[in-house]
């Protein structure tokens, strides 16, 4: 469902609140279009590091709804706020790399050595401007920092689509903090951006984006339960609290 169905649902739930109307009538509204589809990654940390996160990728024809959320990465950089790159890579293996793919054996899985998982980057998930391939290694576009709060709408290439469709589209947030990988791997540069240590293009955080089957099968007829449903799911819960709320108040007091 687009967003601005999602406000007019929410609107809608608020607005029979109000009137304090019955709610039940709202099941024709949580029909999808059966046009969307979403995705999620979990964003699990790699290289020794402590981060995690989750990005929801909701699909309309070639508009991606992009939300994400992480946390516990490397603030600074250097002493200024850290840049960590990140990507939907896809066309290949679909997986997030293994220890084992540290083939030079610094103790890091570099950007390179895990791309025969994740394969080569297919979306730059900057915080603004460009979102091509092309966009991988621009700092200033990407996002800063220890923890991230994102949301954008972008359209997508054929090339990230077909990946999403054929199920290799992984996410992969960059940037390792230093203090928690070897000394050789600490003191190595990096083969992507050669400015830059191999720390900080090396893969932090790392997920697999795979249909969501919201309440059960996603038969890709249309109807299953989308984002929409979770939105109307949370308002029948507020409406419940505040009918109980309103009740408690109408009983009289002794
Ligand atoms: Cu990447």
């Amino acid at each position: 469902m687009p967003i601005e169905g999602r406000r007019t649902l929410v609107a809608a739930v608020a607005a029979l609140a109000a009137a304090g109307t019955s709610v039940l009538v709202t099941a024709p509204v949580m029909a999808d279009s059966g046009k969307t589809k979403t995705y999620q990654a979990v964003l699990d940390p790699l290289n020794g590091q402590t981060g995690s996160g989750t990005l929801t990728l909701e699909l309309d024809g070639r508009t991606a709804t992009i939300v994400e959320h992480y946390s516990g990465l490397a603030g600074k950089l250097d002493g200024r706020p850290y840049p960590h790159l990140q990507h939907i890579h896809g066309g290949a293996r679909g997986e997030c790399p293994a220890p084992s793919a540290d083939t030079n054996g610094d103790g890091v899985v570099s950007t390179v050595e895990g791309k025969p998982a994740y394969g080569p980057i297919r979306t730059t998930l900057s915080v603004r401007g460009d979102t091509s391939p092309t966009a991988g290694t621009d700092l200033e576009i990407a996002p800063h920092g220890a923890a991230l709060d994102y949301q954008r709408v972008i359209e997508l290439d054929d090339a990230t689509l077909a990946s999403l469709r054929e199920g290799t589209a992984v996410v992969v947030v960059h940037g390792l903090d230093p203090s928690l990988i070897g000394e050789k791997a600490r003191n190595a540069g990096s083969e992507l951006v050669p400015s830059l240590p191999l720390a900080a293009t090396a893969p932090a955080l790392c997920g697999a984006l795979r249909p969501m089957a919201a309440g059960g099968a996603d038969t890709g007829a249309g109807g299953t339960a989308g984002p929409g449903t979770r939105v109307l799911g949370l308002g029948l819960l507020a409406l419940s609290g505040a009918a109980l709320a309103l009740a408690a108040r109408r009983r009289p007091s002794r």
